[in-house]
């Protein structure tokens, strides 16, 4: 017999929430399953059921299990959080932190979710891709009551789907998202199928305007977002991400930045894409890709096989989401003489010095070296030093590090590249030899 979704719900009795979609061909607006979503099954274990995921520079939200029921609490309030080393700033987050913890379960786990709010105004949470009751989806004002300042409010469900999803705040969102509230979810499969991971990542993607100096971020800002972040971190506050020489990685994308897709490029490696919130992509419609754009209010898993030792930058590919303060709406400078420009200054702005002339990547640079001074609580437009000098991205831009063999939260240093094969500066024997006027 299929089930159609509202027969389903219809099934819900004695506080058991569960749904079916069937078990015959897969429909088309039919959520992942690889067990029937009737089928009672006892609450997933990690480390024998799934293999738990990591979150860089984040955490997991812990459960404990009552009656069979895994039973999670969200504490929505106001956090200090440091972006990088020197940029702080007063948001709001989950549980101490910005952005919550990573809700994770199995399918056909039921969860209770009990969700405190501690913060000065109302709020709610959503489960953004997961399939639940309508009642369960919380859209303040539609789905449920507000949860005001001082009240606790239960979620209950079963999880019918597995796959990468995220929870936020679905009241006030434009304030309450820009603050930082969300998070990542993710459902294991029950019966997993193909090969698992080796590596299995959680990223957020969000971004913020925080004036240089400012204490909070500025949740009116429309477009001039100048704080890129992928797990609430920018570069280089962003921890790395290490895989062993030919593990199976898994990256999972989720996109709740207030305006911004973002097109994530993976350095050294081809990847496929192989699920999105709205399920798994059948491996014949998989294609290769070394950048995935992750829309807005969407997350994207990406999978590949670690065979390429080395350093890999993975980062926004639009120029200025890889910039941290200060790098956006500046006058264009390039070709202007600083010379010029600081003796003309000098006699009015005590210590003036003109920057930008032969571009923005030293700006990190001379902060670092005491040339120029920032205000307090901000960050240059860029940088940090690497291996072989400055490297001048910011933002959203971290580092894969792939190493014959490493463990989680290892830091194997800087890769070394075998001899010859790093770019180098041409000797005089070899412009001669292939008659290159240098
Ligand atoms: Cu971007």
């Amino acid at each position: 017999m299929t089930l159609s979704r509202r027969d389903a719900f219809r099934l819900t009795g004695a506080g058991l929430l569960v749904a079916s979609l069937g078990t015959g061909a897969r429909a088309m607006s039919s959520p992942a399953q690889t067990i029937s979503a009737t089928e009672s099954v006892p609450p997933g274990e990690p480390g024998k059921d799934y293999r738990p995921v990591v979150t860089p520079n984040g955490t997991t939200l812990p459960f404990r299990i009552v009656d069979g029921v895994k039973v999670f609490h969200l504490i929505a309030e106001e956090v200090d959080h440091e972006f990088a080393p020197g940029l702080n700033a007063r948001c709001w987050g989950y549980n101490g932190r910005v952005h919550g913890p990573t809700i994770e379960a199995v399918e056909g786990d039921i969860v209770r979710i009990y969700a405190t709010n501690r913060l000065p105004a109302p709020t709610t949470v959503h489960w953004h891709g997961m399939i639940v009751p309508s009642g369960m989806d919380g859209v303040g004002g539609l789905s449920q009551h507000v949860i005001e300042p001082g009240e606790t409010f239960v979620y209950q469900f079963r999880l019918i789907q597995h796959g990468t999803f995220m929870y936020h705040s679905h009241h006030d969102e434009m304030t309450q998202m820009a603050l930082g509230m969300m998070g990542m979810i993710v459902v294991h499969p029950r019966k997993p199928e193909g090969p698992l991971p080796d590596r299995d990542y959680a990223m957020m993607l969000s971004e913020w305007k925080i004036e240089p100096g400012a204490k909070r971020p500025d949740p009116n800002e429309m477009s001039d977002f100048n704080v890129l972040t992928f797990n609430a971190r920018c570069f280089p506050g962003t921890d790395p991400i290490v895989a062993a020489l030919d593990e199976r990685v898994r990256i999972r994308f989720g996109n709740l930045s207030a305006m911004d897709h973002h097109p994530i490029h993976l350095h050294g490696f081809a990847f496929d894409v192989t699920e999105t919130d709205g399920g798994p992509i059948p491996a014949t419609a998989r294609f290769p890709e070394t950048s995935v754009l992750v829309p807005v209010g969407a997350t994207r898993t990406i999978e590949f096989v670690a065979d390429n030792p080395g350093d890999w930058a993975m980062h926004c590919h639009m120029t200025h989401h890889v910039m941290n303060q200060m790098g956006h709406g500046i006058p264009n400078m390039i070709g202007a003489d600083p010379q010029l420009i600081n003796a003309a200054v000098r006699p009015v702005v005590d210590g003036f010095m003109a920057m930008g002339h032969d571009g923005m990547g030293d700006h990190g640079m001379h902060i670092g070296m005491g040339h120029m001074d920032i205000p307090e609580n901000s960050i240059p437009m860029v940088g940090a030093n690497g291996p072989k000098g400055y490297i001048t991205m910011g933002g959203m831009f971290t580092i894969l590090k792939v190493r014959k063999s490493i463990q989680d939260g290892e830091d194997p240093g800087w890769y070394k590249a075998p001899e010859g094969t790093e770019a180098r500066i041409a000797t005089e024997a070899e412009l001669a030899r292939d008659g290159i006027e240098a």
